[in-house]
């Protein structure tokens, strides 16, 4: 069975964290009905929603991919880069606990999920604002005894490193090569972004396809001439508070 593990857009998300864009007015209500609107995708693509507990004083709490790692074998708890947004985790991890044997980083190390790519037995980590070395070294040796390999990537002009590079298969990325290099991911067949959508690498693989923003119309055409099959999804609220598609669930396999 395929569980998505998500959490409610807050009411407090106008009070999110930003880096990257001006805040703007976001519609609480919209971004709550385009939440659900991926919700049902996900669901369509025969996964299990299972919800953390909402925290509306959380501005961010339903960006859950940040809060944590899991694996077929392990989940890790992060300790993501932004103090406002530690608290998110308990209730992740008191979700994760029904399915997973959970482990955890700790301080100095900070970790944003978003920075985590799984490539097979590899776990590249973006370097980013949010995501530090010391959350590498302790990464890799909490992972090593799975036969995880961890590795450090550095990204650019992005927050994190799934801003700039996706997996949509098992050894294909979707990368925008002006915020990660491409040399980075030996062995992995790469497709790039169109150069006007450099946000648009965050996509979301999911039993064959791709969730994917409405808003980047030409890297989805890239996407669906490279046979594809596109679902597109609304998610301009999310994206004002630099949420993309992959942010807002974990996913896994549960017996
Ligand atoms: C933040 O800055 O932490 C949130 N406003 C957005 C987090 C998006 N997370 C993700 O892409 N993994």
């Amino acid at each position: 069975m395929l569980i998505a593990l998500t959490r409610p857009v807050s009411p407090s998300l106008a009070a999110c964290e930003l880096t990257h864009l001006a805040r703007e007015p976001i519609d609480v209500s919209r971004a709550a009905a385009q939440h659900a609107a991926y919700e049902s995708v996900l669901a369509s693509l025969h996964a299990r929603i299972a919800r953390a507990a909402a925290a509306p004083e959380l501005p961010d709490a339903v960006f859950v991919e940040d809060t944590a790692i899991v694996l077929d074998e392990v989940a890790v708890i992060a300790r993501p880069g932004a103090p406002s947004r530690r608290a998110e985790t308990d209730a992740v991890a008191e979700v994760l606990a029904g399915f997973r044997s959970l482990l955890r980083l700790e301080a100095p190390a900070t970790l944003d999920g978003g920075d985590v790519l799984r490539v097979g037995r590899e776990l590249y980590v973006g370097l980013s604002s949010r995501s530090n070395g010391a959350a590498v070294e302790q990464l890799a040796s909490l992972l090593r005894p799975f036969g995880y390999g961890v590795r450090a990537v550095p990204v650019a002009g992005c927050l994190h490193l799934k801003s700039a590079v996706t997996a949509v298969g098992e050894r294909r990325l979707l990368l925008n090569p002006a915020w990660v290099a491409r040399e980075s991911f030996e062995g992995a067949e790469i497709l790039c972004v169109d150069p006007s959508e450099p946000g648009a690498a965050n996509a979301l693989w999911l039993n064959g396809s791709v969730i994917y923003p409405a808003h980047f119309p030409r890297t989805s055409e890239r996407l669906a001439q490279s046979g594809f099959e596109v679902i597109p999804v609304e998610c301009s609220e999310l994206a004002k508070a630099e949420g993309g598609v992959t942010c807002c669930s974990l996913l896994f396999r549960a017996d």
